[in-house]
């Protein structure tokens, strides 16, 4: 190691320390001593004025209201853990940790010098041990250490938020990266005194990775997988808890000329996020959600446990998609979030044509969770119908096969051919389409009197029941005629069969 690098080490390292105990700024490089820390604002030290304050706390995506007191209070904070299945994708149940009934938590917003009076409740019909460490909190473990809970418990600590800012809370209880992959963390915003500068749209989005024994979308209950949190291998990257949390009619809004705030944090347990909004750029970001400003920003990194707050103008009306930048995580994963802005057009910042379909795929069609469910749910009560996969399929199509077979699956010459009455498909036995499906198809075929020789990649990422469903749509409408594929069909075919190299499992 050399000199250099030894002392910013040795100096990062106190100016961490330096900043925790007194709000102050460590300076940077110069070789000098950190600074002793800066005397914190004056009523941070003042006793709370007047009556105690029951904080409002909200589920995600929304925000409190801004404070408008000019003094600090005694805040008191009530927030009740649940433990509850949700569905974190379309037919797709989780059991998740959760403070306050969401994933995120309940968010949570005070003044820089309030007193927080926290109660922890564990509800009495859970099943493990919880507490909480909230980064706005100095002292041991965040508030940890006075927090633990069991079921039926309540606890009970008080803290003294020192610094402004944009915190993750989360749960501390072993095993800490479990709880926090089941969901338990949240945001706690400390606003400076006279608060941030006003904007007409809040919202709370927190992205968090999530593990589970199944693959991307199969079906069912899914038990989180320990193995694949630490290989740090999540199946689902999403924000707010679930796949469907911020699209279709869950979607953000906003009205054209309106100045928006994202409260952003990232749970994690294990993934940063490269932080977009496809078709915006942030006017302002508070970087890790601190109280310096950058400008004009695309693409913001936040994190495990950190947290940004971002502040842009929507000028065009249209769909704007919130991304992971990391895109498997948004396309295979489910990082894909809605902000709807309605107004007039302004064709001279922006021309037309909208970006849903190209970027969002099935998840822009608002039909897409509904059906699937629906298929699903009678999947496992053994009612199916043909009528039923055939909907979910259609769903999935779009987005899917269309994007080469086009959505009217007549096909576009010279490279991909029609899936519209096909010969191919009516001559061919059903276990070979299923395998050119599942596992791709090249060299010369011949539909409808026309030689195509293109490459199908492998369709294998997706989950047997959807590939069934959409083959059934495939198979039974656009003038073919050949019966349904049922999930076990694709798994058999799944099993059987060898994929090229590279292909997903
Ligand atoms: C990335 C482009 C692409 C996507 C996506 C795609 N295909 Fe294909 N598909 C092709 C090409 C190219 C061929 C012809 C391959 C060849 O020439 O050997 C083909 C051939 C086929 C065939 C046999 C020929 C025919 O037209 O009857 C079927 C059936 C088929 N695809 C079904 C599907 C289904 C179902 C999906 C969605 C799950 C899908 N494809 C997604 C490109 C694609
Ligand atoms: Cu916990």
């Amino acid at each position: 190691m050399s000199k250099m690098l030894r002392v910013v080490l040795g100096l990062g390292l106190a100016g961490t320390l330096a900043c925790k105990g007194g709000g102050g700024n460590a300076a940077a490089g110069g070789g000098n001593p950190p600074p002793s820390a800066a005397p914190p604002p004056a009523d941070v030290t003042s006793a709370p004025v007047g009556d105690p304050v029951v904080a409002q706390l909200t589920p995600p995506p929304f925000v409190p209201p801004p404070i408008t007191r000019d003094k600090p209070a005694k805040v008191i904070v009530k927030l009740e853990v649940q433990e509850k299945e949700l569905s974190i994708s379309e037919g797709v149940r989780y059991t998740f940790w959760t403070f306050g009934g969401t994933v995120p938590g309940s968010f949570i917003r005070v003044r820089q010098g309030d007193e927080v009076e926290f109660h922890l409740q564990n509800h009495p019909g859970n099943k493990m041990p919880h507490n909480i460490d909230l980064h706005a909190v100095t002292g041991p473990g965040g508030g940890a250490a006075s927090s633990f809970t069991a079921p039926g418990h309540e606890s009970q600590f008080s803290f003294r938020a020192l610094n402004p800012g944009l915190y993750v809370y989360h749960c501390a209880t072993a095993p800490v990266p479990m709880h926090v992959a089941n969901g338990m963390y949240g945001l706690i915003l400390v606003e400076p005194p006279g608060g941030l500068p006003k904007v007409d749209k809040e919202y709370y989005v927190v992205q968090g990775d999530f593990y589970t024994v199944g693959k991307y979308r199969e079906k069912g209950l899914q038990p989180f997988d320990m193995q694949k949190g630490i290989d740090e291998s999540p199946t689902y990257v999403v924000f707010n808890g679930s796949e469907g949390a911020l699209v279709g009619d869950k979607a953000l809004t906003a009205k054209v000329g309106e100045r928006v705030r994202i409260y952003f944090g990232v749970g994690g347990p294990n993934l940063s996020s490269s932080f977009h909004v496809i078709g915006e750029i942030f006017d302002h970001v508070y970087q890790e959600g601190g109280s310096n400003t950058q400008d004009n920003v695309q693409t913001t990194m936040v994190p495990a446990g950190g947290s940004t707050i971002v502040d842009f103008t929507v000028n065009v009306p249209g769909t704007y998609i919130l991304v992971d930048h990391a895109l498997f995580r948004a396309f295979n994963k489910g990082a894909v979030g809605m902000l709807k802005v309605e107004g007039p057009e302004d064709k001279i910042v922006y021309s037309g044509k909208e970006v849903d379909s190209v970027y969002l795929s099935d998840k822009a069609g608002s039909g897409v969770g509904t059906t699937v469910a629906e298929a699903t749910a009678s999947a496992e009560a053994g009612t199916l119908t043909l009528d039923q996969q055939i909907a979910a399929g259609q769903a999935l199509f779009a987005g899917t096969c269309s994007t080469c077979h086009q959505p009217d699956g007549k096909g576009l010459l010279p490279t991909f051919p029609p899936l519209a009455a096909s010969t191919y498909i009516a001559a061919t036995p059903m276990d070979t389409l299923i395998s050119g499906v599942l596992n791709g198809l090249t060299g010369p075929v011949q539909v409808n009197g026309v030689d195509y020789n293109g490459v199908m990649p492998p369709m294998s990422y997706l989950a047997d029941d959807d590939l069934a469903n959409m083959m059934t749509y495939v198979f039974n409408t656009m003038g073919n005629k050949k019966g349904a594929v049922s999930k076990a069909d694709v798994a058999r075919i799944r099993a059987t069969t060898p994929r090229p190299p590279g292909a997903a499992h």
